[in-house]
């Protein structure tokens, strides 16, 4: 970094921030939360209420991380909190089946377009490693095409020219992936179909399916091409390949159906999480019940899990599915997420600090270099990470939290206001006047 990253104004991060790193690698339980991308301190959170957070040495936030998507209400939604309340009484776990799955198995079947059955499990790890599981136990086949740049979770066969934390942290594909589990991993330029045809022309019957985020959320926010997602569609029909449709991050983000129902493209298998816990730990996949009923007890497909289906959980993410789909939410948080962005952009004009937008529904991003909305890995790569960290201190000093790393997402909230948007967007005209200076 050749701007100083301010330190002193954190004490006490600082000093939880050296305790922690002891005890836990790096100091963090995900790589990204360690500020890496942007420098300096971790910002240890105390609490959220609404569109806040506030650090451990109490400097309050307007937060667009949002646990990294599932907080689609706010923190501590009032909704959500009395659910989990109430479940926590009744008892947190069973390991026996509960009325609480069954009703937000319902209500996804209900919103999602192409799901009939859902198997709950604990993280979108979780659910992307059995999406690729059953799609090789449906088709009987082994290799799986994957997309430079997306990023499905920390499972083996998936940690390949992976987004979000390993592209922030720059890191080559991780250590301990052996090249068996990886040797089925085949990867392709996102927003390419001729390169996922010569994939499927060289092993025309070894593919069981293709893993992709329907929206590209872990390079920062970048939007499918007209065509693509209809293409990957049609080559999954045209090799009896099956198409997975990451929606851990899209799902109930860019629309209340999915980026499926916004595109209008049916995958096989669906991959949630995120928003459908409500900010507790879970995952789900799901699909047509023909493909579902692979999987055990009903077919031969394994998988398992101690905590799927948690009470806490379902009931955190029930609170939250109906909220979202009560009238007029939606809207609102696709209008206050176009404000937000829009007026960013002025902001950037009026600085003339060259920048990209990109925004699908609730998600977005903000990336600092010139020329057309990118397509691709190698298009965001290009990014300025270091004028990223320049603006996410800079809103930081101004009471606004975004994600630290140029290649993750932005997301809205319902609680955040008007109000609460409009003085983001003096934060960012402030910022951005700051680095048109340097
Ligand atoms: N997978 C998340 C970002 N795309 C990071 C989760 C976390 O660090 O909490």
């Amino acid at each position: 970094m050749t701007f100083s990253v301010p330190t002193s104004s954190f004490p006490t991060s600082q000093s939880l921030y050296d305790r922690a790193r002891r005890v836990i690698p790096g100091g963090v339980n995900s790589p990204v939360r360690a500020f890496r991308g942007v420098g300096g301190t971790p910002l240890f959170i105390e609490r959220g209420a609404g569109p806040y957070v506030w650090d451990a040495d109490g400097h309050q936030y307007i937060d667009y991380v949002l646990s990294w998507g599932p907080l689609i209400l706010g923190h501590a939604h009032p909704q959500v909190v009395d659910a989990v309340k109430r479940a926590a009484e009744r008892g947190t776990s069973f390991g026996a089946p509960t009325r609480l799955e069954i009703e937000l198995a319902e209500m996804i079947v209900d919103m999602i377009p192409s799901v009939e059955m859902v198997r709950f499990v604990n993280s979108g790890t979780e659910a992307t490693m059995s999406a690729l599981r059953l799609a090789r136990a449906v088709t009987g086949r082994e290799k799986i095409i994957k997309f430079e740049g997306c990023y499905h979770g920390h499972a083996d066969a998936l940690l390949v020219r992976a987004g979000s934390g390993v592209a922030t942290l720059g890191l080559p594909d991780s250590p301990g992936v052996t090249q068996g589990t990886t040797q089925d991993t085949l990867v392709a330029r996102y927003n390419d179909l001729t390169s996922v045809e010569a994939l499927f022309d060289r092993y025309p019957d070894e593919i069981a399916g293709i893993i992709v985020e329907p929206v590209g959320g872990n390079m920062g926010v970048v939007p499918p091409v007209p065509g693509f997602l209809e293409g990957l569609r049609a080559l999954c029909d045209r090799y009896a390949a099956l198409l997975i449709f990451d929606e851990v991050m899209t799902g109930f983000r860019v629309h209340l159906g999915g980026a499926q129902a916004l595109y209008n493209v049916r995958p096989d298998i669906t991959t949630l999480g995120k928003v459908i816990g409500g900010g507790l730990p879970v995952g789900a996949y799901a699909g047509p019940r023909a493909i579902m009923e692979h999987v055990a007890p009903v077919g031969a497909m394994y998988q398992a899990g101690t905590l799927s289906g948690n009470p806490l959980a379902m009931s955190a993410g029930l609170a939250t599915l109906r909220a979202l789909r009560e009238p007029g939410v939606w809207d609102t948080l696709v209008a206050r997420a176009e404000r937000l962005t829009q007026g960013i952009g002025q902001a950037a004009r009026d600085a003339g600090v060259p920048v990209v937008q990109t925004r699908v529904g609730t998600m977005f991003s903000l990336f600092f270099m010139d020329g057309d909305t990118p397509t691709s890995w190698d298009d965001v790569k290009r990014a300025d990470t270091e004028r990223y960290a320049r603006w996410f201190w800079g809103m930081i000093e101004r009471g606004v939290y975004f994600a630290p790393s140029q290649f993750e997402a932005g997301f809205m909230s319902l609680a955040h206001d008007d109000g609460v948007i409009e003085r983001t967007i003096e934060a960012a005209h402030e910022t951005l006047k700051e680095m048109s200076n340097d």
